[in-house]
């Protein structure tokens, strides 16, 4: 659908224009739907803006991925409909591999993804070839499935909008895992070792940014961001921008539009 330019929305129903299409190509499964909604919700209490505290979790991110040895950032549906050619473009400049990892797995879903995948740019993509599959024990449905060559040895995994079991198991594996979800009281955001409290449709092009400065740096600056970082704290960073947004709108900074009617 066509949406016209001076909708007030305009950039929010074209992404959601993305999520749909990506559904009906395979691409997104249909709970990838109601995942965006809740997103979109929690957006809103984040203005649709990067707040301060989310540029540190971004930064001390990307400082993790340039600094691990096997870095891996897992795809699925909503990330590859959603920001596909900045992902191998992040993928590339933290030098991490791209691993297709499903809830909702299914050949023709591996297959609708390998191919945005590979127009977006991607030259190696990992997890659609059963001869590399391998089990994580630890979780109970198809994320199990992991390439040998990637998520199974990665040291650093990026989940980017994931649901809680995964993480938990990842983190049980003795793998860093980093998140990219606007829900900050998911299980996923207090499983992760560095949660980023952001929409990944901002995120992923500012920790492209990021990854060109921090390259600058030498590994022990970048080693001394990530001790410096508590997920923890930073979760209640986000809570509490959230709650103190809401607090000044309640309190008289929303603008009521009807008022001059
Ligand atoms: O493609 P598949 O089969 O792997 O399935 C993917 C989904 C997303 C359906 C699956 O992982 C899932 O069910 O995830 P959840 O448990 O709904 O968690 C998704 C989380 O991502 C929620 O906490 C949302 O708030 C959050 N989220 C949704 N959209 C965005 C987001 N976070 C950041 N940016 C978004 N655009």
């Amino acid at each position: 659908m066509a949406i016209p330019d001076n909708h007030p929305r305009a950039e929010s129903l074209r992404i959601r224009e993305r999520i749909i299409e990506g559904m009906h190509e395979k691409v997104v499964a249909e709970a990838g739907l109601i995942a965006h909604g809740r997103g979109e919700a929690y957006d809103y209490l984040l203005g649709e803006k990067t707040p301060n505290y989310a540029q540190k979790q971004q930064e001390v991110a990307v400082a993790m991925l340039l600094t691990s040895k096997k870095p891996v950032i897992s795809v699925n549906g909503n990330i590859a409909a959603l920001c596909p050619k900045e992902i191998v473009q992040f993928a590339e400049t933290t030098r991490a591999a791209l691993e297709i990892n499903l809830f909702y797995r299914s050949e023709e879903r591996i297959k609708a993804i390998t191919s945005v995948l590979k127009e977006a740019g991607a030259k190696t993509i990992l997890g659609a070839d059963p001869e590399y599959h391998e089990t994580l024990e630890e979780i109970s449905h198809l994320r199990r499935i992991v390439d040998i060559r990637g998520i199974y040895s990665a040291d650093v995994v990026l989940v980017p909008l994931e649901d809680g079991d995964r993480t938990m198991a990842l983190r049980r594996a003795g793998k860093k895992v980093i998140t990219v979800d606007l829900n900050p009281l998911s299980r996923t955001s207090l499983w992760s070792n560095i949660s980023i409290v952001n929409n990944v449709t901002r995120a992923i092009p500012e920790m492209i940014e990021e990854s060109f400065k921090l390259k600058e740096k030498n590994s022990d600056e970048l080693k001394d961001l990530i001790n410096d970082f508590d997920n923890y704290k930073s979760l209640q960073e986000s809570l509490n921008f959230m709650s103190s947004r809401l607090r000044d709108l309640a309190e008289g900074k929303l603008e009521d539009p009807t008022k001059n009617l």
